[in-house]
């Protein structure tokens, strides 16, 4: 089956959960439509684009968990899917704890040799400085801020699947999210030093790309206080403490949901005064990773003495449709760092399938 059809069903038969089963029927104020229609991808993002904003502008978290709960039904009695096997439990509960009450967690380090090779991956392939120029090589790049990697080029950057499938990591994130991941992006990118003044993620602010959602990075260079870290300012991924600095603000709620909702890029000032929550500044050699619920207030700092390269994975609980719409089949030039494994289960399968395929073994009496 394509990707097309795999996401396009997926869609129908949570459509189909929301219309049928009673405990959902709140959901279908917003979903006011037959599951048939769900067919048409346009119309499925645009109900769940909608959706999200709507859970998220008015502090819905009853509405999200029903969203949740359906997700997770899907995944366990339809989908048959289950968290992945060879966990350490322990620690993926305990992973999944510091996501839930600051909002970042550490992982494990990704070791030197591993490292050499993302990094000389990376570096041989050409990247987005932004600002609507064209594709170009490294050098030519570092007069901007950030230069990105496109996507289809990250997804087979050695050691990167694997980082992202580990199965630990799978279960952690499962248990923060409350349904079984999908990863909806890999990304990489430079952040130069020297630059006179941030610009657009090196601001605070907030993502938006899921009903909930995790991202992992993994540091490719040495970061330190002053070569880009990443800033989190904890707890302020739970609705709860959100809600808290919503009622103290002195000009009124609707005054801060104007700041709050509306203004994308927030100042250091505003954002220490409003939460007076605890910043993590996330320092480490390259090859720390760790995880971070972005729907928490966060940047990546202006680095200020060294550049700083980090690889990032985005998971949610929905198979949003991607850049890169057909997966890259495993046993391919592109995929020639991709171990097997990672989808070598249907949970894992399921978290990998926007972006990888298993291979497709030739027929018995084909020819390979
Ligand atoms: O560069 C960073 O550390 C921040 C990244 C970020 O803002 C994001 O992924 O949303």
């Amino acid at each position: 089956m394509s990707n097309y059809e795999t996401i396009t069903n997926w869609f129908v038969d949570l459509q189909a959960l929301i219309m049928s089963e009673p405990e959902y029927a709140p959901l279908r104020a917003l979903f006011p439509v037959e599951a048939e229609r769900m067919r048409d991808h346009a119309l499925a993002s645009r109900l769940h684009e909608r959706a999200i904003q709507v859970i998220i502008t008015t502090y819905n978290v009853e509405v999200e968990r029903l969203m949740i709960g359906a997700i997770g039904r899907l995944q366990r009695r339809q989908l048959g899917l289950g968290l992945p096997t060879d966990v350490d439990e322990a620690r993926a509960m305990a992973i999944a704890g510091a996501l839930d009450e600051a909002g970042h967690a550490p992982l494990g380090s990704v070791n030197a040799p591993a490292v050499a090779d993302m990094r000389a991956y990376l570096e041989a392939q050409m990247v987005d400085p932004g600002d609507d120029r064209p594709l170009c090589d490294l050098a030519a790049a570092k007069d901007a801020n950030i230069a990105q990697y496109p996507m289809a080029a990250v997804v087979g950057c050695p050691h990167f699947a694997a980082i992202a499938s580990d199965p630990t990591t799978i279960a952690a994130v499962a248990h923060h999210l409350g349904a079984l991941p999908t990863v909806l992006g890999y990304t990489a990118w430079w952040s130069f030093a020297g630059r006179p003044e941030a610009r657009e993620a090196q601001f605070f602010h907030f993502d938006l790309d899921d009903y909930r959602i995790c991202k992992l990075f993994v540091y490719l260079t040495d970061v330190e206080a002053d070569s880009g870290p990443h800033i989190y300012v904890e707890g302020t991924h739970r609705p709860a403490i959100v809600a808290q600095a919503r009622r103290a603000w002195a000009g009124g709620e609707a005054d801060f949901d104007a700041w709050y909702l509306q203004r994308l890029r927030k100042s250091d000032a505003e954002v220490e005064k409003v939460f007076e929550r605890q910043t993590a500044i996330l320092t480490g050699p390259a090859g720390t990773t760790f995880l971070a619920d972005t729907r928490g207030i966060h940047k990546g700092l202006l680095p200020d003495r060294a550049d700083r390269l980090v690889g990032q994975v985005l998971y949610g609980v929905t198979p949003r449709i991607q850049e890169a719409l057909e997966p890259l089949d495993l046993g391919t030039p592109a995929t020639a760092h991709v171990p097997d494994w990672v989808v070598g289960t249907p949970t894992l399968d399921y978290a990998n399938r926007l972006f990888l395929r298993p291979a497709v073994l030739p027929r018995q009496g084909e020819r390979p």
